[in-house]
């Protein structure tokens, strides 16, 4: 049986991830921690919240006594460390939270899986500690080229920059302590439960409602789109079967110019939903706007080493993917709705209390 503690469960690929490990691993115990942070809701895992193997904990990955009293008191053997500030533009006008909780969090939480596994007497060899990361953190490609595992680093914005230094602190642990470490470092994510700051649910809900649609720069800037699904399989192959003390690349191998997504989205509901009420395309509403400072150009990911030594690639083409999340953004107004006017952050407070 495995226990684990999940962090950042409640955000768009941690509640993607809670839901497939429930699902895919019967005997385990997991324990999410979420700061509950405006990326955080809580709502996004309602269908097992009263799951007897699920518990749910509001905490922040800062706080090292939570950690220890957590570590100990579920007897943690396995980490899948989500809990992130994640986005690129708030990380411009913000940079501070995200050095606190992506530097100085994983910071805490390495401490913490340190202390309590590697205690003396204490067998370790049946746990980990998987590092959720990201492809930013090598920086930005030109026409050609992918990046592979042996991609120096070269972080761009406050965001990558912050990622790439806790990548730094976990490979530390490994060589330092031995601490039994993984590292994923992926590309763009889509699906269902992602907030509507990030270019595709953004997109999907300024085009349903007739707002304008705000593309950066030129728009041919390039993404590898991995859908959520794919990539916590990816995760759990990782957790499950991988090498301590190696990282491995995930991507869709889904290479597309913005300006490609925010158009097929704006086809997609024009079939599903019809024409806006004045009969114009969707498409009438992209503008060009100012870029974003330090905008990487392209990237693209090499998943050959997943592929080969662990068996993984994506299931979930670019075309499938894109219309399950239209469909599921279309199933779904009242999430959309209660991310937008905040209600959200009540959930947790009419489910939990106070406490
Ligand atoms: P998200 O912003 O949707 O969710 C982050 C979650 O972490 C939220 O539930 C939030 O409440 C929680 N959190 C934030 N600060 C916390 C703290 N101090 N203590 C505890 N919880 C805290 O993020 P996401 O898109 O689901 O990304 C998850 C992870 O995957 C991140 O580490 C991110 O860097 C990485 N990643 C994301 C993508 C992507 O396309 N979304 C791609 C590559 C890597
Ligand atoms: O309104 C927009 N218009 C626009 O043109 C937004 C929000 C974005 N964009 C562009 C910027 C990027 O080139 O679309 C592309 C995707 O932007 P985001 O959705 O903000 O994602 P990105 O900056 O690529 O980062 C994402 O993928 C890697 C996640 O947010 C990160 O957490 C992850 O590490």
């Amino acid at each position: 049986m495995k226990r684990l503690l999940v962090t950042g469960g409640c955000g768009f690929i941690g509640s993607n991830f809670v839901r497939l490990a429930l699902q895919q691993l019967p005997d385990c115990r997991l324990v999410n921690l979420d700061k509950l942070t405006y990326a955080g809701n809580h709502e996004n895992l309602k269908d097992i919240a009263n799951d007897p193997r699920y518990r749910f904990v509001k905490g922040d990955i800062t706080d090292g006594t939570l950690l220890e009293k957590l570590f100990a008191e579920e007897q943690i053997d396995t980490v899948i460390h989500f809990a992130a500030e994640s986005h690129v533009d708030r990380s411009i006008t913000g940079p501070a939270e995200f050095i606190q909780t992506n530097i100085v969090g994983t910071f805490t939480l390495l401490e913490a899986a340190r202390k309590y596994w590697l205690a003396d007497n204490k067998d370790s060899s049946q746990c980990r500690f998987l590092h959720v990361s990201t492809d930013e953190v090598y920086g930005s490609l030109g026409d050609t080229g992918y990046f592979t595992e042996e991609t120096p680093y070269d972080p761009r914005s406050p965001y990558s920059s912050s990622k790439a230094s806790s990548d730094h602190l976990v490979n530390a642990y490994f060589h330092t302590y031995g601490l039994p470490i993984l590292m994923t470092n992926c590309s763009n994510n889509y699906g269902p439960y992602h907030f509507p700051e990030k270019l595709i649910p953004l997109i999907l809900n300024n085009a349903l409602n007739g707002k304008d649609l705000p593309v950066y720069g030129d728009g041919k800037n390039v993404r590898d789109w991995l859908y959520v699904v794919d990539h916590c399989e990816a995760i759990l192959t990782v957790v499950l079967n991988g090498t301590i003390g190696e990282t491995y690349n995930v991507g869709g191998n889904n290479e597309k110019q913005n300006i490609e997504i925010v158009t097929t989205i704006c086809d997609l509901l024009d079939q599903k939903v019809g024409l806006l009420p004045d009969g114009e395309a969707r498409r009438t509403l992209i503008r060009y706007v100012t870029d974003r400072p330090g905008h990487d150009r392209r990237y693209a990911i090499d998943a050959s080493k997943i592929k080969k030594e662990l068996g993984w690639s994506p299931a979930v083409t670019f075309e499938e993917g894109i219309l399950k999340t239209v469909d599921w953004y279309l199933d779904n107004p009242e999430w959309i709705s209660a991310v937008l006017d905040g209600s959200y952050q009540n959930y947790y407070e009419e489910m939990y209390g106070n406490r």
